[in-house]
């Protein structure tokens, strides 16, 4: 096992100049946290921004800083001031921030720092390949280098690598806006394994890979070429211990041993020992809802005044990218808020809203978290939120009410807590009531739930799931690969080839010898094709079938004059040596007019679907409709069919993008077993891309080669990535 390498846009230390000096402090956010189970000893290493720009770093000093930095095993890209503001400013927080939390109207579309994204981002997977061997695992971190993994993949391409985003992943409507969205999908595409912090963001990025890139997905899994690419949801946690021990140590200080900022909030609690704090904080964020929560507070000292004098809102704003313009705005805005809400409802005693914008030492941090009686996180988005987790990890004796946006990522595995709409000022007015007026027993209940869970799935759980899900995925692909067909297996097919008397060839068509159109009359041969089933088809002592669903007429129009051997609507029609079809199976079709109308209903309900009537089968392709309906509808239609057609004599065929009803007793197996026993064959050959040719890998025998185009699960030996390989290895008959 190699190492690990951590990319981050930030690295997990700050670094202090003084007189020329150079120290490097690790620091405490969750993230530095989670991964330390990680990143720990001489193999592992963190890559990111030391935070100083080329510009900030005294002459002369650089080796310096990374000496300080080789202590914590952590190494450095180099930005730019222009880098700084296009890739970080510009792209990160300007473009891809606000709009993955919805916030449209924010989003600027700027070309110049869509390629310092890029650029930086190559920096990034520059440095990773030079430190990088293919036997190391890498972990890429955030909206910040999300075309990383493919910037690696392409020069590296068996390491391992892993994605997580640690914001949300928007809806197909809202990412469908942004210009250069196909190149974000597939850069993001280069890592293996690829980890959202809830199941809805995970459901809408494979939604995006689906409809902007046409890609295969099967269940969380994406289909390309030789890969697949797993997706699947790793809710963070935090380090639990961490502040339930702190808050323990803070609870049990003596009062003389308190801090400075403890014995105040004391002095005042003990003014009022009725009174409520409710505890905000956030990075000064329009995605936290700071304004909304100042104004549904207002609203709740208006609708319940008897509560005035009795709660105060501690507001903990965290100062945040104050380069970029909204940022600026929304700090003057909460300003204006505090100050106005205070000047309307300020007494002599009683403040209603405490208001800090600093960030504050973890010990202060404890002392607000185990001082209040409840805390009140209202982001309108947020992938997340930590606090919420933190907030109910400090409750030693278990009191304490959390009242929580439905909005964050923290809301699916905290139902315990009081659930709320940030933009609904009625229902917080009257939870912020409810949770005022909580029994301590009820209190008491939803928190110990909420505390078994968050100590349980703690950070480090998360980082070593994500891990492992992370090298089961390669391995899987290795098993994968393993079957892909290579040289050797090539070598091993052709010696069998060149010592069998009789063979016998059976080749699906679409999707196998020629690509999907969207018209399937459009899917004709090309001379390319011609050339090579000719080949076959006049080899000595071997005996090719083209073998499809298709109907006899296209493949008489397409193949009766080359003399091929034929078995179309899946073994209902043969034509052998250009003579016309003959039925090969008898069938009845007596049952198609009670199915048409059925199949009719869907292609008026699913734009872009339409029938394929055949002689002996009714198809209903949905290829052309939206995907994510398309195969909604065609669960719809299985349902539907299957109970139709509870009786022996029909089936329904799950196809590729394809719902095909035809009669039971006819199958690409029984069809192609029957061919093997009209002669004395020592050498089968069965290849084709669908479910309906897993008949024939099922039903040849066991020393049939059998042969996918794909990497669907499957019955076939081995499998090709696409029809061009299977062009390629067809090679094998002609020589
Ligand atoms: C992003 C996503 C996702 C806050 N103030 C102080 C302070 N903090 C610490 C908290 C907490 C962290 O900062 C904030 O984490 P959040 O999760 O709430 O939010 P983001 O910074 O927006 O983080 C978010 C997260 O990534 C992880 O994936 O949850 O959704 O937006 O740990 O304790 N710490 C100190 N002083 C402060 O004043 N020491």
């Amino acid at each position: 096992m190699g190492k690990t390498i951590i990319i981050s846009n930030r690295l997990p230390v700050q670094l202090q100049i003084h007189n020329n000096d150079i120290t490097a402090i690790p620091s405490v956010g969750g993230l530095a946290t989670g991964m330390k189970s990680v990143h720990s000893g001489s193999d592992s290493l963190w890559i990111g921004w030391s935070g100083l720009t080329d510009e900030e770093i005294p002459e002369g000093i650089a080796p310096k800083i990374d000496a300080a930095l080789a202590e914590h095993n952590c190494s450095k890209v180099n930005l730019t001031a222009y880098e700084e503001e296009g890739f970080y400013y510009g792209f990160s927080n300007r473009t891809i921030w606000p709009l993955f939390h919805y916030f449209l109207e924010y989003s600027e579309f700027e070309l110049e720092n869509w390629n310092t994204y890029k650029a930086v981002n190559q920096k990034f997977a520059d440095a990773i390949i030079e430190k990088a061997n293919e036997n190391d695992t890498i972990w890429v971190h955030d909206y910040q280098l999300m075309l990383v993994p493919q910037m690696v993949k392409d020069k590296l391409p068996n390491i391992a690598i892993g994605f997580f985003l640690h914001i949300p992943f928007p809806s197909y409507e809202i990412f469908r806006t942004l210009p250069w969205r196909e190149e974000m999908l597939r850069g993001v595409l280069g890592a293996d394994l690829i980890g959202f912090h809830t199941y809805d963001y995970e459901r809408h990025f494979l939604s995006s890979v689906r409809r902007l890139l046409s890609l295969e997905v099967s269940f969380n899994d994406i289909h390309i070429d030789h890969r697949v690419i797993k997706v699947d949801s790793f809710p963070m946690g935090i380090d639990y211990n961490k502040f339930h021990e702190a808050a323990k140590k803070h609870n049990a200080l003596a009062i003389s041993d308190r801090t400075d900022f403890q014995k105040r909030i004391d002095e005042h609690k003990k003014s009022d020992p009725d009174s409520k704090l409710i505890l905000s904080i956030d990075r000064l964020d329009y995605t936290k809802g700071i304004a909304k929560r100042l104004n549904a507070f207002e609203y709740f000292l208006n609708k319940f005044p008897e509560y005035k004098e009795k709660v105060r809102l501690i507001i903990l704003a965290v100062p945040s990218r104050s380069n970029v313009p909204q940022y600026q705005l929304l700090k003057k805005e909460i300003d204006e808020l505090v100050g106005r809400i205070n000047g309307e409802f300020s007494t002599i005693n009683w403040t209603p809203i405490w208001y800090f914008y600093r960030s504050l030492p973890f010990k202060n941090l404890i002392d607000l978290y185990t001082s209040s009686d409840i805390a009140w996180l209202t982001p309108l988005r947020d992938g997340m939120n930590l606090v919420a987790k933190e907030y109910v990890a400090t409750r030693t004796d278990k009191t304490g009410v959390l009242i929580l946006s439905e909005m964050a990522g923290s809301a699916y595995e905290m139902n315990e807590a009081l659930l709320i709409n940030p933009n609904n000022f009625e229902e917080q007015a009257e939870t912020l009531k409810k949770a005022i007026n909580m029994p301590l027993k009820e209190q008491k209940a939803r928190n110990m739930f909420l505390q078994n869970r968050l100590s349980r799935y703690n950070v480090e759980v998360w980082a070593q799931e994500f891990m492992q899900a992370l090298h089961s995925q390669v391995e899987n692909n290795q098993e994968v690969v393993s079957r892909k067909i290579n040289d050797d297996i090539i070598k091993e097919i052709t010696k069998n080839l060149d010592k069998a008397k009789k063979r016998l060839i059976f080749l699906d068509y679409d999707g196998t010898l020629a690509d999907f159109k969207n018209d399937p009359q459009k899917a004709s041969p090309d001379e390319e094709l011609y050339d090579l089933l000719d080949k076959i088809h006049h080899q000595k002592d071997t005996i090719l079938f083209l073998i499809s669903g298709r109907d006899k007429q296209t493949f008489s129009k397409w193949f009766l004059h080359k003399k091929y051997n034929m078995i179309t609507e899946h073994g209902v029609w043969i034509s052998r040596n250009g003579e016309e079809f003959s039925l090969l199976e008898k069938v009845k079709n007596d049952w198609m007019e009670k199915i048409l109308p059925v199949l009719e209903s869907f292609v008026d309900r699913t734009p872009g679907s339409f029938i394929e009537k055949k002689n002996y089968s009714l198809a209903w392709h949905y290829r052309n409709t939206d995907p994510d309906f398309g195969q909604k509808r065609a669960t719809e239609l299985n349902t539907v069919l299957t109970s139709l057609t509870s009786n022996d004599s029909i089936s329904v065929l799950d196809g590729n993008k394809v719902m095909e009803v035809k009669s039971s007793n006819v199958n690409k197996g029984r069809a192609s077993v029957r061919m093997l026993g009209e002669d004395n064959y020592d050498f089968v050959f069965a290849i084709g891309d669908d479910w309906t040719d897993e008949y024939m890998f099922q039903e040849l025998p066991e020393t049939t080669v059998t042969v996918k185009v794909g990497i669907q699960k499957t019955s076939a030996k081995y499998f090709v990535e696409n029809t061009k390989k299977v062009r390629e290895l067809l090679k094998i008959f002609t020589d």
